[in-house]
């Protein structure tokens, strides 16, 4: 059918949806896994935020401006390391980091651009679903019109790199229900 109007919105250029990456008995093991880890609050400049993280493998700290090695990956992840490699065709041993992120109702988390010394970035989504937003960078081109709002659904896989990374900043708006996800990041070269 012609339409005067596009159906999928327009992605930047590094950004990929996969809305049903995940199947209803991987997100339910997932979802088992991940509430076996403490969950601390996420400090950023000071405040506080209403989200709660475990980091896995190289964490960056914002409070200090430093890379440094943590907890390694646990074992009980590596289907999941597997799956995202294998899709987008590289090592599972390439992602330096497994971030868990909760965000309790109403949680959000603001506009940025992650870390430096991390490159590529997967997003898994678990619990509800999510408005995941993207603008640019450059604040000259901000404006309301330069916001694409992508409904990220639970079990979907959102990828982030080259441009999508590097020229654009994420947001997630308040959440309605309670929602996890699993940021998976490689490190950059030479980092
Ligand atoms: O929860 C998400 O999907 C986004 C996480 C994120 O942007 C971050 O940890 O920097």
């Amino acid at each position: 059918m012609n339409t005067l109007f596009p159906v999928k919105p327009l992605f930047p250029d590094g950004f990929e949806y996969n809305p049903d990456f995940l199947s209803q008995k991987e997100q339910d093991d997932l979802l088992q896994e991940i509430t076996k880890y403490e969950r601390h609050t996420f400090k950023f400049q000071g405040y506080e935020a209403k989200r709660k993280v475990a980091s896995f493998g190289y964490d960056y700290s914002f409070e200090k401006n430093i890379l440094s090695m943590g907890l390694p990956i646990p074992p009980s992840f590596d289907s999941l390391l597997e799956k995202v490699s294998n899709h987008l065709g590289i090592d599972k041993h390439d992602f330096a980091e497994l971030l868990i992120t909760e965000y309790p109702v109403s949680a959000v988390i603001n506009w940025h651009r992650d870390a430096f010394p991390f490159d590529l970035i997967a997003g898994i989504s678990l619990g509800t679903d999510c408005l995941f937003r993207l603008r640019p960078y450059d604040k000259t081109k901000q404006g309301r019109g330069s916001i694409i709002s992508v409904p990220v659904r639970a079990g979907s896989l959102y990828i982030m790199k080259g441009a999508a990374r590097i020229n654009w900043q994420h947001s997630i708006a308040p959440v309605k229900h309670i929602r996890y996800s699993i940021t998976l990041r490689t490190l950059r070269k030479g980092s």
